[in-house]
């Protein structure tokens, strides 16, 4: 660690104030180019003890960066995790209030729901499957609290990895029926098929993610905990939204949900 406790929480401030205010700030290793990997997390980690602080519930995780598209969009080449929450959670059908937001944009994703709980290291996509419930269709409305969504990735790691709403739906599935690899997605903004996709863009295999995810928490000593929905990554570059669009999305065998921005 290169930050000390007090910047730790003064940056983890700014960055909830920039989320909750939806106004823009520069990237933080603008001012502090020292900050190192533990750092980021740890930016992240304060960030969600002030939301649970104030009776925010935190019901899910996110992967991000796992896909080649994500990665080339945004100039990044390794994966990051964050978490998502309760009043991010829209219901499938649901509105998203764009003024709530900075320049939110929207991605295709697979989610996972784990039955047991997963420790790494030495997680692998065999030991995913058999912990995961059930698999379902997702939507995650990322905004970086970035200015022109532009940054590093331990800036990107201290804002909670862009987090801010997402929507799950559809059909879900056993992972027995579907196959991860192979499974299309097409994603429509305004009844116009926009971003086009099969599950292996996410690491060669969505369940991957989900991996290292287990690998990354267990070297923090920390597990992904039974029950938790987990978002295993952007599948295709994310789409700019702006108020009056409706967006849908169609995953093969595992129907469809969809999101309007008001
Ligand atoms: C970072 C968040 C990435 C994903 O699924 O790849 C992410 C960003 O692109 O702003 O959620
Ligand atoms: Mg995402």
């Amino acid at each position: 660690m290169k930050l000390n406790q007090n910047t730790i929480a003064e940056l983890a401030e700014l960055l909830e104030n920039a989320e909750l205010q939806a106004h823009d700030i520069v990237k933080i290793t603008d001012a502090h180019p020292e900050m190192d990997w533990d750092d980021a997390y740890a930016i992240q980690e304060e960030i969600r003890r002030r939301k649970i602080a104030r009776g925010t519930k935190i019901v899910g995780l996110k992967c991000g960066l796992t896909s080649y598209s994500k990665m080339k969009q945004m100039g990044v080449e390794t994966p990051c995790f964050g978490f998502v929450t309760d009043y991010g959670c829209v219901p499938d059908g649901g509105e998203v209030k764009v003024a709530e937001l900075i320049h939110p944009k929207i991605e295709p994703e697979i989610c996972f729901v784990m039955k047991h709980a997963l420790k790494g290291p030495g997680c692998h996509i065999g030991a995913v499957l058999a912990a995961t419930d059930f698999i379902i269709p997702g939507l995650e409305i990322i905004d970086s609290r970035y200015r022109n969504f532009k940054f590093d990735l331990k800036s990107v790691i201290a804002d909670n990895t862009s987090a801010a709403r997402f929507v799950v739906g559809g059909q879900p599935q056993p992972v027995s029926e579907v196959d991860l690899r192979t499974v299309g997605l097409v994603m429509e903004k305004n009844g116009v098929p926009v971003a086009f996709g099969a599950g292996a863009a996410v690491l060669g295999h969505p369940a991957a993610a989900i991996a290292m995810l287990a690998n990354h928490l267990g070297a923090r000593g920390e597990e992904i905990p039974a029950g938790a929905l987990i978002l295993s990554g952007g599948v295709t570059e994310a789409i700019a939204i702006a108020a009056g669009d409706h967006i849908n999305l169609r995953v093969q065998g595992m129907g469809s949900l969809g999101v309007r921005f008001v």
